[in-house]
């Protein structure tokens, strides 16, 4: 196992769906946990604990509402943690992301974009991470980035065609 997902609750899963997709993408191994900073403390903390061990290598928490979850894990773990800002009401996730950026010194969590966008880039920045002593994998990302330019380019192409060719 190279990258733990983890969500503060069943109902973030469709946040870090995407996560799951691009990892499984890039045939990274992976597993998928439900912790709770707040309701199970204990298990988190003790997940974090034993993830060098279990041959976790980078997690990712996604976590709305007081979302202490990554904090949590990060400061049981020296293993570099990213968070995923989940929007809950009243506050659209501005409470999630503030908690989330506003580590103090010491214990850092890197936080990508909120919502199903961050699901996605937290697995690339995982897979980033990992491709620094991973060479097969440093391909694979090389060739995505070749593959979503040639699709921006095509749509470009597009674009110019709809609106300007006669
Ligand atoms: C957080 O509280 C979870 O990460 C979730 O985003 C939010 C609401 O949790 P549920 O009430 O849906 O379980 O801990």
């Amino acid at each position: 196992m190279s990258v733990a997902v983890v969500m503060g609750s069943k109902s973030d899963l469709e946040v870090v769906r995407g996560a799951f997709d691009v990892l499984k993408e890039f045939g990274v191994p992976c597993v998928g946990r439900v912790l709770s900073a707040h309701r199970t403390p204990v298990e988190a903390a003790e997940f974090a604990a034993n993830a060098e061990k279990d041959g976790v290598k980078v997690i990712i928490c996604a976590a709305g509402m007081a979302a202490h979850l990554g904090g949590v894990i990060a400061a049981h773990t020296t293993l570099p943690v990213i968070g995923i800002p989940v929007a809950s009401a009243p506050f659209n996730g501005l409470d999630s992301l503030f908690s989330m950026v506003q580590m103090p010194p010491g214990i850092p969590v890197g936080v990508v974009t909120a919502g199903k966008a961050g699901g996605k880039n937290a697995a690339l920045y995982a897979i980033s991470m990992l491709a620094l002593s991973d060479k097969v994998l440093a391909e694979k990302l090389a060739a995505f980035r070749k593959k979503q330019k040639a699709q921006v380019l095509s749509a470009d192409e597009e674009l110019q065609k709809e609106l300007f060719s006669e």
